[in-house]
């Protein structure tokens, strides 16, 4: 029988270099988080194996807005090169049509060889559908390379398609002993400058930031990402503001025609109001409310998700944070610690919730801590097995 090169490769050398590219299109991926919502931010790795030495002919990653799809790019960046290669993909092509055809069959009509997928696509359109495209074009397709920190980049995206509602990210900076604040309400600055920086690149990475309107009107923040460079990818800016109660001279509300806000409001706040902001380019949703007569912030969630919003970061406050923490409505936590001490007369970063007893269920594991000069991060996502 003859053997092509790429068949000849020992199964170990072909794993070696299956994480390797892999890797390299998780790289590309998370180019795009914030960026490409409702999608998800995929990437695309077109690699020669027939050599010597593996080499990359064509590099995609999903664009502004969702489109045009990773694995377009790097084939329109290969061209002919693309034919007898190896692609390696974050997640299972697409096989609907759009506003263009499938990246499944793209793929296929590239003359790609080989596809390396790290995990399936869980939008019902996809699921499966576009691994099972490739295999019936005749592509060989190894599955499940590198899928954890796949389903990691992904996990926005899928949260939406699978639970309607974004990924919801907690963000915290508080003094080892859990205070945001002294008793005179100072807080500026608990954390270092490399905790800040980190919270503007987590900024950038979101596709809202949201926070409760008491904390909006104390700090008047703009919530905006400003790293040099990535000023451009500040996100929509979501307020929980039941009564209406930012200033219409705060900073949000003035920059609202630059960077996108919204402000998330009961059906029985003010119309007049309610007009005022919408005078000023702000966007009002109507939450329903629940059993105890405060906005359904689940409801708020899905309303958010319906207008594509895959991944939200929660900057604050106290009421907000316990709000979303009893509500089970927190996937992921990243805790900034710094080596101070406010005490008890100081204010917390969570509001009561209430707890009679140590919940254990509704536990998170962490994923990671890191030291950012003096300060600590740890990492954490909810408990998977709830
Ligand atoms: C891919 N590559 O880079 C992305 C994919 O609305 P459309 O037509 O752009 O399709 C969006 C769906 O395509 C999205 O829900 C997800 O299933 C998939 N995203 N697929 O092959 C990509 N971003
Ligand atoms: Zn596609």
């Amino acid at each position: 029988m003859d053997l092509s090169p790429k068949e000849q490769v020992a199964p170990k050398e072909r794993m070696a270099i299956d994480l390797r590219f892999m890797r390299m299109a998780l790289t590309l991926a998370r180019r795009g988080l914030g960026q490409v919502a409702p999608n998800p931010s995929v990437g695309c790795v077109l690699v020669d194996t027939s050599g010597d030495v593996p080499l990359v002919v064509g590099r995609g990653w999903t664009q502004p807005g969702g489109r045009p799809h990773a694995e377009t790019q790097a084939i329109g960046r290969a061209g002919a090169r693309a034919r007898g290669t190896t692609a390696y993909v974050t997640l299972e092509p697409c096989a609907h049509t759009g506003k263009t055809g499938p990246c499944a069959q793209a793929l296929i009509d590239a003359g790609i060889s080989r596809a390396v997928v790290a995990c399936t696509d869980d939008d019902p359109r996809v699921n499966g559908q576009g691994v099972a495209m490739l295999k019936d074009g005749g592509i060989s397709v190894t599955e499940g390379v590198l899928e954890d920190e796949a389903k990691d980049a992904n996990s926005g995206f899928t949260c939406r398609v699978t639970r309607n509602r974004p990924e919801v990210l907690l963000k915290i900076a508080s003094t080892l002993d859990g205070k945001i604040a002294t008793h005179t309400g100072k807080s500026h600055w608990i954390t270092g400058e490399m905790a800040r920086e980190r919270t503007h690149l987590m900024r950038a990475q979101a596709d809202a930031i949201m926070i409760g309107s008491a904390t909006a009107i104390v700090d008047d923040p703009q919530l905006t990402c400003r790293l040099p460079g990535l000023s451009g990818r500040s996100p929509i800016r979501v307020i929980a503001d039941g009564r209406l109660r930012l200033p219409l001279t705060s900073k949000l509300v003035r920059t609202a025609s630059d960077t996108p806000v919204i402000l998330l409001t009961r059906e029985d706040a003010d119309k007049d109001r309610a007009q005022a902001f919408e005078e000023q380019g702000v966007d009002l949703i109507t939450v329903p409310l629940g059993p105890d007569n405060q906005m359904n912030m689940g409801a708020a969630l899905t309303l958010l998700a319906e207008r594509g919003i895959t991944r939200v970061m929660v900057e604050g406050g106290a009421r907000l944070a316990a709000s979303l923490l009893r509500d089970n409505l927190i996937d992921r936590i990243e805790w900034f610690q710094a080596p101070k001490i406010i005490g008890d007369d100081g204010y917390s970063a969570v509001a009561g919730l209430g707890l009679d007893d140590i919940d254990l269920d509704a536990g998170f594991e962490r994923q990671a801590v890191i030291a950012l000069g003096e300060d600590v991060l740890t990492s954490l996502r909810v408990r998977h097995d709830i």
